[in-house]
């Protein structure tokens, strides 16, 4: 996300003296939605953009010394997953090496790494048949900074019941954390829960973001606005957990994301009506005092595409490449960076979207409208390049149908306006649910790993380049 993006927009706020919005600004609920007008539709580059985009990509642009074609060794850790709904990455046991975590159908597992490729990663349940309906989403971070990771997991699926479905659940570790851990259910959540993620909220705290996919009581997708909650661990994390609760002014949400750059500590919620910017502030947060944190939703963009977007990352590709230094490798040196955000469109879309807020060229490029469901995206640079790439997973249909296309594939951008991009397809074999990006063998490249769907397997794909 573009720092002057968000500077502009969040200037639009009435604020009082101290940063707040001036009306009720300790009150999550008073928080205004500010709508702006549809960007310029790029129609011209809405559907056939390659072969334009290409046209297009004349003299603004510095081509890169061609960057080099990912490579990986695909290495399946679980082939007897049942849809894969989440993939999270971090430590679980605190032996410093990055573990894998899975919120499965029924279960929800860790896999530990066993400290070289080609092993077998022992898995563990952490916890089992916790509600009626199906497990949905995890997240999984060490947010006090014993080297293991807290665990979060949202549950009871059920999008159909507006109503009544939906849980989350924080879930305590055991001494043995290969054991069973205990789940603390929080007493009252938004229905039909989707995604969640931790996010870092001033130095040291964390809270937990929880997206729903649709507003309480919604039918086909109108009715009450989607509330996303953000939730704050108590000391004793079995009491209730303070909840900041915001309305997004969306209907249909799908996902979200934590990374606005320099600004740090927001949110970007897509859904069928585009994106939403939240910022968070708590430049006064010393220690926890929930009463410092406000939330400010200074825009909502609607969607380019008519039926809104499912997934967003963000991402910067390196500017000026020729100022590359030789000893500092790239990305010092005078560089400087092009931000943008990359989405799947429409919900559980065909379409690879990139969206730049500054060069020459309209700032929406559709990379490939050949996707059969797109459903996990990530933005890493995969091949040491100092910029990053874009790693999209598309799932087929849901049942699968005959013929249809699964996979992963890595988009490269070819100059540093990124007017130009290469698709390195690097798996075919994967119906691709989740995905997420870590370095898993310590050798310096981001690895990949994905959840199958139909394939039902869980893959690692170790980068080769
Ligand atoms: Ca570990
Ligand atoms: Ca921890
Ligand atoms: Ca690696």
């Amino acid at each position: 996300m573009n720092s002057d993006f968000l500077q502009q927009n969040v200037a639009k706020l009435p604020n009082t003296s101290d940063g707040l919005p001036s009306s009720c600004p300790l009150e999550p609920e008073c928080v205004q939605l500010r709508f702006a007008p549809l960007l310029p539709r790029p129609s011209a580059l809405n559907l056939a953009p390659m072969k334009t985009l290409l046209l297009l990509a004349t003299t603004a642009a510095t081509a890169i010394a061609a960057p080099p074609e990912p490579k990986f060794t695909a290495q399946d850790i679980d082939r007897a997953v049942k849809i894969g709904y989440g993939v999270a990455i971090a430590d679980v046991d605190g032996d410093k090496l990055t573990d894998i975590l899975l919120a499965d159908a029924r279960q929800i597992r860790w896999y530990k790494n066993p400290g070289k490729r080609g092993a077998e990663w022992p898995r563990y349940v952490i916890a089992e048949e916790l509600t009626k309906n199906d497990n949905v989403c995890i997240a999984a971070q060490d947010i006090d900074g014993d080297g293991k990771c807290e665990v979060a997991i949202g549950a009871e699926w059920n999008p159909g019941d507006t109503e009544k479905s939906g849980a989350v659940f924080y879930l305590i570790p055991p001494a043995d954390r290969t054991q069973k851990w205990e789940p603390v259910k929080f007493p009252s959540v938004e229905p039909t829960t989707h995604r969640m993620k931790w996010v870092k909220i001033g130095e040291k705290e964390w809270g937990l973001a929880v997206l729903p996919l649709h507003g309480r009581g919604n039918k086909n997708g109108e009715g009450e606005s989607v509330r996303i909650a953000v939730y704050f661990k108590p000391i004793n994390p079995r009491s209730e957990w303070f909840a900041l609760t915001l309305s997004t002014g969306m209907h249909l949400t799908h996902n979200f994301n934590v990374n606005l750059g320099m600004l740090g500590n927001g949110l970007t919620i897509v859904g069928k009506e585009g994106r939403a910017v939240i910022l968070i502030n708590s430049e006064r947060f010393d220690e926890i005092n929930i009463a410092t944190l406000t939330a400010r939703i200074p825009k909502i963009i609607a969607a380019e595409s008519s039926s809104g977007i499912s997934e967003i990352r963000s991402g910067t590709l390196l500017k000026n490449p020729n100022k590359r230094t030789v000893n500092s490798g790239y990305g010092f040196g005078g560089n400087s960076r092009l931000s943008f955000d990359t989405t799947i469109e429409p919900m559980h879309g065909n379409s690879l979207v990139a969206y730049f807020t500054e060069g020459p060229l309209p700032n929406r490029r559709v990379l490939t409208d050949k996707l059969v469901q797109g459903h996990a995206l990530a933005c890493g640079d995969i091949l040491g390049v100092g910029g990053d790439q874009i790693i999209v997973g598309w799932r087929g249909n849901v049942p699968p149908k005959e013929g249809d296309s699964v996979g992963l594939a890595v988009w490269t951008a070819l100059d540093d306006n990124g007017e130009k991009w290469r698709e390195t397809v690097i798996d075919k074999e994967t119906a691709c649910e989740d995905l997420a990006l870590a370095d898993l063998d310590g050798d310096g490249k981001l690895d990949i790993v994905a959840a199958g769907r139909a394939t039902h397997n869980l893959r690692i794909l170790w980068n080769d380049r």
